[in-house]
């Protein structure tokens, strides 16, 4: 880990000390973090996604105003960690329904404490919790989840005398009679070989249909983690990862990376042997925190509020529908008037008097017509013919005459959008 961040402080110090920041710079501060990063192990594919992204974002976007190009690299950069870090959204356990968490990883990947880690985590958020011991290959494995969950003060179920599916089968009928709304299974690691343990693992999610499969990953073997989330991915549906060991993974950072190849979301990190040395994982939070700067987000987050009036940079390069229109629209109520948004807006953008006339009050009755419309004439507005205004301008309350207005302003709003998109497109010498 701390290589990783030993590499990403000094790309943050040489964006800060660079005089001027302009494509050569860029180009030359993102190889500086192709290094870095393949230094901590991140696996070369990743890198080179993430600088190419960072590149072409930095280069291609407006800077928003009261904002320089420099701060725009350190958001993209920040933004595009978080994104190949999984982005932000987590597994939340359904209490009602007592939702079942199964646990997989190979053997000595720290299932059996994350277990009981996680126990505790959920224990202390209010859930009532079960722990199942599904490994009867291991001797001493019931034991050692038994006395966990006694130290957690969870319920637990498991014996040795019968095939771990049926072990789980009943274990659930009995916890659940205890009042368990949260089960949580552990799997056994030690098999003959992997096709084994793939296959229990298959046979296990089609008897427990668990409502979360958890994969727990061992941090220390670096981008080598990616390989391992794959083959289990290929068998099972992984939600969540966890990564243990992160407190000794000099190449953490590099597992981290990986394993969001599979999509599945990282969810804790294992960070001590002790039961209370598991981490919620939070990307953004800790992309804050590996780029040394706590203001990092606050900086972000006003950067994403400018450039969501200043630049509209996905409508200007791709499909400017009704659907965007409405977004746009319904942006600039958000902010007030309208006026002085536009003056938000740099000079090199031509207002034209027709978008300054748009009134709030228009923007409203726009709103409301377009909330008419049913998605495919949002999407294809030209298949909006009379009988279709007709409808809409009833649905909405207004006129034909209304709607027919609506429309020729989304059709200036686009054929100004593509103006602007050439000229911009000119000025980066990208035609
Ligand atoms: N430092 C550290 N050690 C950990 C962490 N998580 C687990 N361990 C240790 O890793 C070792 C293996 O953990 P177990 O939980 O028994 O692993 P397992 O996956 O259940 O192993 P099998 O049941 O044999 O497949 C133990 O010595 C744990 O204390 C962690 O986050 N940090
Ligand atoms: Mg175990």
């Amino acid at each position: 880990m701390e290589e990783l961040k030993k590499g990403l402080l000094k790309i943050v110090s040489l964006v800060r000390r660079e005089a001027v920041i302009d494509r050569t710079t860029v180009k030359r501060i993102l190889r500086e973090l192709e290094r870095e990063l393949l230094k901590a192990d991140v696996s070369p594919q990743i890198v080179l996604e993430l600088s190419k992204k960072v590149e072409e974002r930095t280069l291609d976007e407006d800077v928003p105003p009261g904002f320089s190009r420099r701060e725009l690299l350190l958001k993209n950069l920040y933004e595009e960690l978080v994104r190949i870090l999984g982005g932000e959204s987590r597994y939340i356990p359904n209490v009602k329904k007592g939702d079942v968490i199964l646990l997989v990883g190979l053997q000595g990947s720290g299932k059996t404490t994350t277990a009981a880690k996680l126990a505790n985590y959920y224990k202390k958020h209010g859930f009532k919790v079960g722990l199942i011991c599904a490994d009867n290959y291991r001797p001493g494995a019931l034991e050692q989840l038994m006395q966990l969950a006694a130290a957690v003060g969870a319920e637990f179920y498991g014996r040795k005398d019968v095939p771990p599916v049926k072990v789980v089968e009943e274990g659930l009928t009995v916890l659940r009679n205890k009042g368990v709304n949260l089960v949580i299974v552990d799997t056994a690691g030690r098999h003959k070989d992997e096709k084994a343990l793939l296959d229990e693992v298959r046979e296990l999610v089609k008897i427990l249909n668990p409502n979360e499969v958890m994969l727990v990953l061992d941090a220390t073997v670096g981008k080598a983690a990616g390989v391992q989330a794959e083959a289990f991915h290929k068998v099972v549906p992984i939600g969540s990862i966890i990564l243990t060991k992160m407190d000794g993974a000099a190449r953490g950072g590099g597992a981290l990376a990986a394993v969001t190849r599979t999509r599945a979301k990282i969810a804790f990190v294992g960070v001590g042997e002790k039961l209370d040395e598991l981490e919620y994982f939070d990307p953004s939070a800790f992309v804050s925190r590996l780029l040394g700067m706590g203001d990092l987000k606050t900086l972000v987050e006003r950067m994403r509020e400018a450039q969501l009036v200043a630049q509209p940079d996905a409508l200007l390069r791709g499909k400017f529908t009704l659907l965007e229109f409405r977004q746009q629209l319904e942006e600039l109520r958000k902010l007030g008037p309208l006026k002085k948004v536009l003056e938000l807006l740099p000079s090199s953008y031509q207002i034209t008097p027709e978008l300054e006339k748009i009134g709030s009050e228009n923007i409203k009755k726009w709103i409301s017509i377009m909330n008419s419309m049913t998605r495919e004439e949002l999407l294809k507005p030209e298949i909006i013919d009379r009988s279709r205004m007709l409808r809409i301008a009833k649905g909405s309350g207004t006129t034909v005459k209304d709607v027919r207005d609506l429309l020729t302003s989304y059709r200036k709003a686009q054929k100004l959008l593509k103006q602007m998109s050439r000229s911009r497109r000119m000025r980066f010498g990208l035609t």
